[in-house]
């Protein structure tokens, strides 16, 4: 029998970092929490067993920081690192720091972390592993003349270039016709350069009004790979997801089995371990493409939890720790949503707005789950993200579960600070939203809450 952890660092902060706590201390494993001085009034920072601050605000001196965070691993002796999501969660240097100070990155190898973080090396894997792709280059393009021969004569427009450091829509252009591919081509390189510091570009088929469908895996240390079923992410904004849900109203049976075992086929052909997410896009014949995989627990996990009964986290550190995986793959019971509740103003594009939170009233009650770090008199530090609570809902079908946020939107309260509640409260009135006809572009084409209807 494997041996499990006795203590872990946790390398994050607010929801996250909470969540992590409330399943080590189910556990029996310690825990160790570490912070910014922007975060000395964290709940994660009173519920660890033990607290180390890391230094100022700023995450590169602080969250980001290998140096900072492996110091607080040795005073504390802590034997596994748990990373989040964010951060150094796909951060394969970190992973091998901690491999070799002898303790457990909870989490894949350094190995499969880079190769998944490289596009173009993520897309050939996939290949290999026989999951579909978007047809377009083999491989990076060597140059622009090359990539106009091949969108014309090949792929045909529109394309779509990506840049192989990229992930997130960072240097990423998409080009309708031949007279738009220079511009198209410098300027997403000029992004890939500045923010990854690689400006490889790679093209395909660009893919019309496609769905976000992802599927979460787990994998152990001994090859075995098992999917537990979709999530569908295709309500964003500028790729911010806002709300998740499984299953996807655009799901059948049929594509359940066919996808999901697409997503086992990528897991097994890397030998991949611990929990990770396999993004396909899928077009409106129900076609599905690789899209990216994610080798980290992602924000929207607990709508998994909710349809398959599990603690996610909880499988996360058993593999991590050697536990083996058992049993099939999982498919969904019942029907789970997920909100983020963001402090951003909704009316005013969705600016941040952090602040004091006067007044903090979750919602409640049977199917409710609300995932979060904050409490009336916390004050939101403008350094971070803005999410600041994850109101999840679980009911038998689809329209009982909008049923339920609707009713646990209305009874939210937070004062003192804008948030994304009466952006879901508008969402789930929306007709297409309900009949669920929407993919990642609707949310663009839309007034957000009739903006535009009442300014007159
Ligand atoms: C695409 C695509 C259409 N065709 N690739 C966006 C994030 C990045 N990781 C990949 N993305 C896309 N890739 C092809 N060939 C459309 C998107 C896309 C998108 C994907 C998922 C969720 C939201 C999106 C919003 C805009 C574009």
């Amino acid at each position: 029998m494997a041996e499990k952890f006795k203590k872990i660092l946790i390398a994050n902060r607010g929801e996250i970092a909470l969540r992590i706590i409330r399943t080590c201390r189910e556990m029996g494993i310690k825990t160790v929490a570490v912070y910014s001085t922007a975060d000395r009034e964290s709940l994660h920072v009173r519920f660890a067993d033990e607290a180390v601050c890391i230094g100022p605000p700023s995450s590169a001196e602080s969250y980001l920081s290998i140096p900072k965070i492996m110091a607080a691993v040795e005073i504390t002796n802590a034997d596994a690192v748990h990373p989040g999501y964010g951060f150094l969660s796909e951060n394969a240097d970190f992973a091998e720091v901690c491999s070799e100070y002898g303790i457990k990155f909870i989490g894949p190898t350094p190995e499969m972390i880079r190769r998944m973080g490289d596009k173009v090396t993520a897309k050939e894997t996939m290949i290999k592993a026989k999951v579909p792709v978007v047809p377009g280059s083999d491989g990076l393009l060597k140059s622009m003349e090359e990539g106009k021969k091949l969108a014309k004569e090949v792929v045909g427009y529109p394309v779509m270039l990506k840049a192989t450091a990229g992930g997130g829509g960072k240097g990423m252009r998409i080009v309708t016709k031949e007279e738009e591919f220079e511009g198209a081509w410098n300027s997403a390189r000029t992004e890939a350069k500045a923010a990854f510091g690689n400006d490889g570009m790679y093209m395909e088929k660009y893919v019309e009004e496609p769905r976000h469908i992802e599927f979460q895996i787990i994998g152990d240390q001994y090859g075995k790979v098992i999917h537990l079923s979709e999530r569908d992410c295709s309500v964003q904004r500028r790729h911010q997801k806002l709300l998740e849900e499984c299953p996807s109203p655009f799901m059948t049976e049929e594509l359940r089995k066919e996808m999901g075992d697409a997503a086992v086929r990528a897991g097994e052909y890397i030998n991949y371990e611990g929990v990770g997410t396999v993004e396909f896009l899928v077009d409106k014949h129900r076609k599905f493409y690789f899209m990216e995989m994610n080798t980290r627990i992602q924000v929207e996990h607990p709508v998994t939890e909710e349809v398959i009964d599990h603690d996610l986290i909880k499988e996360q550190i058993k593999v991590a720790y050697g536990e083996p995986v058992e049993g099939d793959s999982y498919f969904p019971t019942g029907h789970a949503m997920e909100c983020r509740i963001n402090a951003e103003d909704p009316l005013h594009d969705f600016r941040p707005s952090p602040g004091r939170i006067q007044s903090f009233h979750s919602s409640k009650g049977h199917g409710v789950r609300v995932d979060t770090h904050v409490y009336a008199g916390y004050g939101i530090p403008p350094y971070y993200d803005s999410m600041i609570a994850k109101l999840i809902c679980r009911a038998p079908t689809r329209e009982e579960c909008i049923t339920k946020m609707e009713r646990a939107l209305d009874e939210f309260i937070i004062e003192g600070v804008k948030t994304t509640v009466p952006f879901h409260q508008w969402l789930l009135k929306q007709e297409d939203f309900r009949n669920g006809h929407f993919d990642t572009g609707w949310l663009a084409k839309q007034d957000i809450m009739d903006k535009e209807k009442n300014k007159g």
